[in-house]
């Protein structure tokens, strides 16, 4: 690893340690839930403050990843490694894509606690940019979606996701395969997500599983698929 990089990672550590400590309430909630979010936590998993509140809960990423089995997928929106890591249990390779170096300095050493660092291909990178390149199977999305103020709003709409609208989203995601697997807020629109369907012709087929972790409902993930995935 350059030391620029070294010391840039060491810095996020910090600060991220610092807001563990109870500094920031805004962490604070998903630190609690550090367990349900990594099983290894204790074992050297690293965190940002992202990270902290997008990571998707392991009992989740398990279930959206073995409905991926033996396929080759793209996490197109990586983060801290919650899916990138379930997909590399069971799938015949991985491709996971973030924007941000950080994250994927994040994404490597927790992969690396979960012994699968070398089963995924990390690129840093606009997935936007470099979806005319890619390759495979089932496209996961789980992109921004403006941070945990998602939850303000009564229902979540298709433009609010980010960094472009749901729709011109899951075009893109189209061009590469036509199994889109979408994780989403759970106050989202469903009439939106059913409408994705159809931007193929023949439309896909969509199942809307409803995510919860202890009870408690997260999110929601939509497969899309022209067969099953
Ligand atoms: P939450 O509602 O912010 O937190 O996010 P919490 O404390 O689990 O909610 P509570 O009502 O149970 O107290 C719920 C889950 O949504 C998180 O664990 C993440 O998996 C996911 N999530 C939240 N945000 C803000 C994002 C996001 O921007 N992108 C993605 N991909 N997932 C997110
Ligand atoms: N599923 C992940 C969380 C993803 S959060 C997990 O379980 O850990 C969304 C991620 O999208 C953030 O890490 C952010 O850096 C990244 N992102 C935002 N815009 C992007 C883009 N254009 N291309 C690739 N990644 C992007």
């Amino acid at each position: 690893m350059k030391a620029k990089r070294r010391s840039r990672l060491k810095k996020v550590i910090k600060s991220s340690i610092k807001k563990r400590n109870g500094t920031s309430p805004k962490i604070s909630r998903y630190w609690f839930q550090r367990y349900d979010l990594f099983s290894k936590y204790d074992q050297g998993i690293e965190m940002d403050e992202e990270g902290w509140y997008s990571v998707t809960p392991e009992e989740i990423a398990i279930k959206q990843a073995d409905r991926c089995r033996g396929k080759v997928v793209i996490d197109c929106f990586s983060g801290v490694g919650g899916n990138t890591i379930q997909f590399a249990q069971v799938c015949s390779s991985v491709v996971a894509i973030d924007i941000d170096p950080v994250k994927v300095e994040l994404a490597m050493n927790n992969a690396m606690v979960y012994g699968v660092a070398n089963r995924v291909d990390f690129v840093i990178g606009d997935f936007i940019h470099l979806a005319p390149s890619l390759k495979g199977d089932v496209v996961f999305l789980s992109p921004p979606w403006g941070g945990p103020m998602y939850r303000g709003v009564e229902s979540y709409k298709m433009d609010m996701l980010q960094p472009i609208d749901g729709y011109t989203l899951f075009k893109i995601a189209l061009s590469i395969a036509p199994n889109i697997i979408m994780f989403l807020p759970r106050n989202v629109d469903v009439a939106q997500v059913e409408e994705l369907a159809w931007l193929s012709s023949p439309p896909l087929t969509l199942e809307i599983e409803e995510n919860f972790v202890a009870s408690r409902m997260k999110a929601i993930t939509a497969y899309f698929s022209c067969n099953a995935v």
